[in-house]
């Protein structure tokens, strides 16, 4: 072979051919498992997810690179009708604004047909891409005989491309999800390195586990008036932990003593299981110290809203 062979070679193999890639919504109501599910997928923890409704807040993507397919997952807010603030405007937002500019949408559901369900529905009947529907929780029906009839009912909703059960927390039918995903994706080089698993930055990552930890340890109203921003990332190789210092920003005067507890206690408990979380994700010793301070009306307040990162 010649010498300028050579190099036409080497410059076609450069990307690879024969490379499926493309991007994934995952969208549906709140709660119903979506962060889970991309969890699950990744088989590693980048959303962070809680029993209460609203925890996502971004979109997130999560990639998977297997062989000849490239997978970008988009986990999404929950979609909800209320829009009472900034926020929950953001949110939806994020939420739908992803279904035209992707692939494949993995729409998921659980046990549940809600008026959220019918609000979504309307939202895709116009989309063009394919939807496959997603029955989450399905480690929850005793009788699974149960399902079938289920399953059906929902095949008559919309054209959807699939119907299929699954159990996100479980990880049953994921590897039939995936590989009904690969059928849509088209043939083009991969977007992402083949070992990235995320866009987003660990300082990100990190503002999340913590948010994640105050979603988990609070009441019912709390963690909607919660942000949490870092304020300090310093990763010294030179230093045996990594310094952390990241602020928790509350809504009012009156929600000050519930976080941090009597003695401090809450707030002690929320740093220690965050620092376990982070250590686990950064792999270095991680010294986090948490400071509480009050934005009035942040969540309602576009200004303050871009300050904090939703933008
Ligand atoms: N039993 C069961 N619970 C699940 C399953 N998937 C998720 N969950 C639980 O459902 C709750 C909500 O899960 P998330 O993954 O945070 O839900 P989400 O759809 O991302 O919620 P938002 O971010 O608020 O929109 C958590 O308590 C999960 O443990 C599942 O397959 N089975
Ligand atoms: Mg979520």
């Amino acid at each position: 072979m010649s010498e300028s062979n050579d190099v036409v070679m080497n410059f076609f193999s450069t990307p690879r051919s024969g490379t499926k890639c493309g991007y994934v919504a995952i969208i549906g109501r709140p709660n119903v498992g979506k962060s889970t599910l991309l969890n699950h997928l990744l088989g590693q923890k980048i959303s962070i997810t809680c029993r209460k409704p609203q925890t996502t807040r971004h979109q997130i993507l999560g990639v998977k690179t297997e062989g000849d397919v490239q997978t970008i997952y988009v986990d999404t807010p929950g979609i909800h009708r209320q829009q009472r603030k900034a926020l929950n405007r953001y949110m939806n937002k994020a939420a739908t604004s992803i279904v035209h500019d992707v692939n494949v949408i993995v729409w998921v559901i659980d046990e549940h047909w809600t008026d959220e369900e019918d609000y979504i529905l309307e939202r895709l009947k116009t989309t063009e891409v394919p939807v496959i529907l997603a029955l989450n929780k399905v480690d929850k029906v005793k009788d699974k005989r149960t399902l079938l009839p289920h399953l059906k009912a929902l095949y008559n909703k919309m054209p959807f491309v699939d119907v299929i059960p699954i159990s996100a927390k479980q990880g049953t039918q994921l590897d039939a999800l995936q590989t009904l995903i690969a059928k849509h994706l088209p043939e083009q080089p991969f977007v992402f390195a083949e070992d990235q698993i995320t866009d987003r930055s660990t300082k990100f990552l990190t503002a999340e586990i913590i948010r994640e930890k105050l979603m988990r340890h609070l009441g019912e109203e709390l963690p909607y008036a919660l942000a949490v921003e870092i304020e300090i990332f310093k990763d010294d190789p030179a230093e045996e932990q990594i310094y952390i210092a990241a602020t928790i920003f509350i809504e009012r005067d009156s929600q000050k003593p519930i976080i941090i507890g009597k003695g401090g206690e809450k707030l002690k408990e929320i740093g220690s299981e965050a620092r376990i979380d982070i250590r686990a994700l950064l792999g270095r010793r991680v010294h986090l110290q948490l400071w509480v301070k009050v934005k009035q009306g942040w969540s309602d307040d576009e200004r303050a809203l871009r300050s904090l990162g939703y933008d």
